[in-house]
């Protein structure tokens, strides 16, 4: 107890906040208040970290340091399936999810990032990038005024020709890109970074996919008050960390529909009698599609809770 180098006053003293930048595995970039970038390191096995969080650490040797602590975050934007969870950024205002007219994009995907998204109360915007793709363009962008509809922004650009259109949108956010792999993400970063140099890679027309070339997410600061984060392309994005019961008011055009309208108190909307999301597919009043994508994620969150009741 008498060893002053542990003591808790000494390390809150010497203790440097700072944000997380990069995420290695269980190796992390730090940039310091000051402006200096660390190598840093959990100490322990504390729970996950985030690009975008803010952290304390200890300086160790010079260049270097030890993450002592998560400072409490805004929130927290991660995918999951029934045995882990991937975290992805922290303290975000701004989701963007990247769509191109070419390789293809799914349209349940961007419903679940919109569930994820409308879960944690972030706001979204959608980009529509490669128009200057244009035997293309018009296929994109009618699978995109359902979204429009709904009263999500929607962008076209191109990334390779003028990124200045996005520009506004990411002024006073703390933004993140996600997207299927090839969508061009990291281009959108490397046309707004000067200096940036993230790499890219052209697409797999056979595969209709991008190459997975962004493996690790990174944090860039576009001006004092606007960041921006790219992030690993991904295929899939599994919600089971969202609650059975708010999986519905992640759909935002069935809220209207879900106080109390439904015979049953206790509706999963599948295919219970008296159902109003049912009856309002049936009417045209709401997007079949996306009620069949939400009734998957239900269905999906039974299963797993048999599996849990089984397996305990
Ligand atoms: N024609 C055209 N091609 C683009 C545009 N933006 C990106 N690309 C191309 O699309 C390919 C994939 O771009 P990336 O930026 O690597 O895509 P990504 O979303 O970062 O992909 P991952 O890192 O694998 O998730 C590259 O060949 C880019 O040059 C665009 O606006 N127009
Ligand atoms: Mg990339
Ligand atoms: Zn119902």
């Amino acid at each position: 107890m008498s060893d002053k180098r542990s003591s808790p006053a000494r390390n809150s003293a010497t203790r440097i906040e700072g944000q997380v930048i990069a995420t290695f595995g269980r190796q992390y970039e730090i940039k310091t208040r000051a402006g200096l970038i660390l190598t840093c390191f959990m100490r322990g096995k504390k729970g996950g970290i985030a690009c975008g969080d803010q952290v304390e650490i200890l300086p160790t040797t010079p260049g270097q340091g030890v993450i002592e602590n998560v400072l409490p975050r805004v929130n927290l934007f991660y995918r999951s399936d029934a045995f882990r969870q991937k975290l992805i950024a922290a303290n975000i205002t701004q989701l963007i999810i990247v769509v191109a007219t070419i390789p293809t994009f799914s349209e349940a995907l961007i419903d679940h990032y919109l569930v994820a998204a409308e879960n944690e109360k972030i706001q979204v915007l959608i980009v529509l990038n490669k128009c200057d793709l244009s035997e293309t363009v018009h296929v994109a962008t009618e699978k995109l005024a359902l979204y429009q509809q709904l009263g999500y922004p929607c962008l076209s650009i191109s990334a390779v020709n003028d990124i200045k259109p996005l520009m506004p949108y990411l002024h006073q956010q703390k933004s993140l890109l996600i997207g299927q792999s090839g969508m061009g993400k990291s281009t959108i970063i490397n046309a707004l970074i000067p200096g940036a140099q993230r790499a890219t890679k052209e697409i797999s027309l056979a595969l209709d996919s991008g190459r997975h070339t962004t493996t690790h997410a990174r944090l860039y600061a576009i001006d004092a008050d606007s960041t921006i984060i790219d992030s690993p392309g991904m295929q899939e994005f599994g919600i089971s960390h969202i609650d059975k019961a708010n999986l519905a008011r992640g759909f935002i055009e069935f809220r209207p529909y879900l106080n109390g309208s439904c015979k049953f108190s206790n509706c999963r909307h599948l295919t219970e009698p008296g159902c109003a999301l049912l009856l309002a597919a049936k009417k045209g009043e709401i997007n079949a599609r996306r009620l069949a994508v939400y009734q998957k994620m239900m269905e999906e969150a039974e299963r797993r809770k048999d599996w849990l009741v089984r397996s305990s």
